[in-house]
């Protein structure tokens, strides 16, 4: 199949087509740029979800899913996994929970690795979050886990962030302090139905009443879920809605839009530059033997002139 039935077959809801786009996108193939051609524009809310290992996550996804499904709303889902040792487990369970909506042809649910991948982790699910949108999805879910600097970015690409926080995990101050609270649109507290819940709410509530707003300026509401319990989904839906009404104002949707194309730019520029002006290990070594200065050094990199492999700089950003 070529692409342009890949697309009209995907357009009418084969996840495999689906499937088979996505891995163009995310492997960056020669046909990437074809694709980009032929699914162009899309309104979709993107919205992004973090949060703790295990504080229900892809529990409260799956419960999103009935709920926008019900709306007659095409959904897709890519859940961000990180690459690290610890997701296996992870991965496996969001497959599990999620095989609610497996059959249902409305729903599309990956699992995205993103390690190694040109402009890294932002830049791959970003591209995927597009290509979901110009197919016709109309929500397209982002869930990451919300630890590092890399599902912040993540987070931040979404039009709509929600941070879920459970009762006794010591998250909301956690959250504070990594500047977690700060990307959130839309505070959850899930597994309500655990003692502490009412604390939690309590104090994200006087947390936030210590931040100061302009007139007009978002103010994010507390959300109460049982997400394994489809409990609070409702209100959590016009949650966000409103939070898209709320966008869908003045130029605040588009500047945002604007930001995130921006960023994606940025990642795409930031890997090539890497791959162009390699570090070689001759030259790491010069320097650390203080036979070359760091300057000189960059310097030669710059120019080209150095040659010789690559050393590694343990960092794929
Ligand atoms: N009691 C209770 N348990 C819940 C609730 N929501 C989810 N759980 C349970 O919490 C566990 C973790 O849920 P997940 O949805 O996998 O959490 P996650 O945040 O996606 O986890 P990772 O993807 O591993 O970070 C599962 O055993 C769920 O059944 C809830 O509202 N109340
Ligand atoms: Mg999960």
């Amino acid at each position: 199949m070529g692409l342009p039935d890949l697309v009209a077959a995907a357009r009418a809801g084969d996840r495999r087509a689906t499937a088979r786009l996505l891995t163009v996108v995310e492997n960056d193939t020669a046909a990437a740029p074809a694709l980009a051609g032929l699914v162009k524009g899309g309104d979709a809310q993107i919205v992004g979800i973090t949060g703790s290992p295990g504080v229900g996550k892809s529990t409260l996804v799956s419960a999103l899913i009935a709920a926008w499904r019900a709306q007659g709303l095409r959904v897709g889902v890519l859940a961000v996994d990180p690459s690290s040792p610890f997701s296996g487990g992870a991965i496996l369970g969001d497959r599990v929970r999620m095989a609610d909506h497996a059959l249902d042809p409305g729903v599309y649910i990956r699992s995205v690795a993103t390690r190694g991948h040109l402009g890294g982790l932002a830049a791959t699910t970003t591209a995927g979050v597009r290509l979901l949108e110009g197919l016709g999805f109309d929500v397209v879910i982002v869930e990451t886990v919300g630890v590092g600097q890399a599902e912040v970015e993540i987070a931040s690409l979404a039009d709509t962030t929600l941070l879920l926080l459970a009762p006794g995990m010591g998250d909301g101050i956690q959250a504070v302090k990594a500047g977690v609270v700060e990307i959130a649109d839309v505070y959850v507290v899930n597994k309500a139905d655990r003692p502490g819940a009412d604390g939690t709410v309590r104090d994200l509530r006087a947390m936030m009443s210590l931040v100061r707003r302009e007139p007009g300026e978002w103010r994010q509401p507390v959300c109460t879920t049982v997400a394994s319990e489809a409990k609070g989904i409702d209100d959590l839906v016009a949650a966000i809605a409103k939070h898209r009404d709320w966008l869908a104002e003045g130029d605040r949707l588009a500047a945002k839009r604007r930001r995130r194309a921006a960023a994606e730019i940025r990642a795409r520029v930031d890997a090539a530059l890497r791959v162009r002006f390699a570090v070689p290990e001759a030259l790491a070594a010069a320097v650390a033997e203080g036979e070359l200065d760091v300057a000189s050094a960059a310097g030669t990199v710059l120019r080209g002139g150095a040659g010789g492999p690559e050393i590694g700089t343990g960092d794929t950003g």
